[in-house]
């Protein structure tokens, strides 16, 4: 039997970070629209976070990306946070930005431009350090566009070195994660571009590297949960970043485009007991919005997490493991099919109610007068961008 209230304890205590490059400007490479309010920098981003957890009650973390959210003192940024409520999550580094980095950051051929991104790996975790932040999270966007451009091996040598001394440099309580992606912008090869090459480097760096998932970044049919699962089975999952997509790295809110997909995702998670946010096991949302208003679609997505969490907490597992064990394949199935169809709206609205929230989280944050507040203080300036 399902006992109600350790389900609805479970998703009080649930964690979801958001990203502070959520609340900036984003577009494609056709047309960034601007919004009017928009976060015009690493504050006010922060003060944006802080809204989604206001109304969810579930975010109190922000990640930060380097460049983007560079400031002159990291440990303001973070008090700054503290005052509001939130903690500084992961601390992303940008290598992919600058004119040194068109072969590549830590793979490049040449050793002048590795040795620039790794001493920006490096830098990164001095942040971390001092913003409190427990990972730095590291995706690369190397990789090539042509046969033959680069020695894939070689690029391999390159990338574990860079990584090595960055495993190195971690100060205590810091974990590295390490993020990959099926293509783009390399569309020949990427360095990191599966869960597999990520756990050979992870593996051999040591018990603190884990690596990322991020759902966007797979090939379409991708069976995620079954890189979860195996990730889980071995002590390796860092992380999430959710986002969900449609063709590629889409970056639309997650649990929009296959809630189905998502739900079994946090089935994997639910039934590995890795839900505990002593298991380690980040969820974090990296998510774009170009055409929707930022803060309520992060308010979106977070309910969209919550709502596939709740529903992989009621799948019955002692009925799921006795179909299994009689080899009753409908029924097993049929056991994920109802926990999936079940609404548990009512439930999160109880949820939020024993957490002095408001049940509608987004109808709160409308009302709030929060959006209204900032078109008109945020007028002047220059909104913060997803490459700025
Ligand atoms: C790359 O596509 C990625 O998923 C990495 O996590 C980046 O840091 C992030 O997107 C930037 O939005
Ligand atoms: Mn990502």
């Amino acid at each position: 039997m399902i006992d109600r209230k350790d389900v609805k304890a479970t998703l009080r205590k649930q964690v979801i970070e958001t990203p502070s490059w959520a609340f900036g400007s984003s577009g494609t490479r056709f047309k960034v629209f601007p919004q009017p309010g928009v976060a015009r920098n690493p504050y006010e981003k922060i003060e944006d976070a802080a809204q989604v957890h206001r109304f969810t009650g579930v975010t109190p973390t922000v990640a930060l990306h380097i460049p983007w959210d560079r400031v002159e003192d990291y440990g303001h940024l973070a008090k700054h946070a503290a005052d509001l409520g939130l903690a500084i999550g992961a601390i992303n580094p940008n290598v992919f930005q600058e004119p040194e980095y068109r072969l590549g950051s830590v793979c490049h051929p040449d050793r002048k431009v590795r040795r620039k991104a790794t001493d920006h790996l490096r830098e990164c975790i001095d942040i971390a350090s001092v913003t409190g932040s427990p990972a730095i999270s590291l995706w690369f966007a190397d990789g090539t566009n042509y046969a033959g451009q680069d020695d894939m091996r070689a690029r391999q040598d390159r990338l574990a070195e860079a990584l090595r001394e960055t495993y190195e440099a971690l100060s205590d309580g810091i974990r590295l994660l390490l993020e990959y992606k099926l293509f783009e912008p390399g569309f020949y090869t990427m360095d990191v571009p599966d869960w597999g090459t990520s756990l050979v480097h992870c593996l051999a760096l040591g018990e603190k590297a884990f690596v990322l998932v991020d759902t966007g970044h797979h090939a379409p049919g991708t069976n995620i949960e079954f890189i979860v699962a195996g990730l889980l089975r071995v002590g390796r999952l860092g992380g999430f970043h959710f986002n969900s997509r449609f063709y590629a790295d889409d970056d639309l809110m997650v649990g929009a485009s296959d809630p189905f997909q998502l739900f079994r995702i946090v089935n994997e998670i639910v039934a590995a007991g890795a839900l505990d946010p002593g298991a380690d096991v980040a969820f974090m949302l990296d998510q774009c919005h170009n055409i929707e208003p930022k803060i309520p679609a992060e308010i979106r997505s977070v309910m969209n997490v919550q709502e596939a969490t709740a529903k992989a907490l009621l799948v019955d597992r002692a009925a799921l493991r006795a179909a299994q064990e009689e080899g009753d394949v409908l029924g097993a199935h049929g056991v994920l099919v109802d926990a999936f169809s079940t609404d548990v709206r009512p439930l999160l609205v109880e949820v939020r109610e024993e957490m002095g929230l408001d049940p509608d989280p987004l109808a709160a944050y409308a009302r709030s007068g929060y959006a209204e507040h900032i078109v008109a203080a945020r007028a002047g300036g220059q909104a913060a961008g997803w490459g700025a």
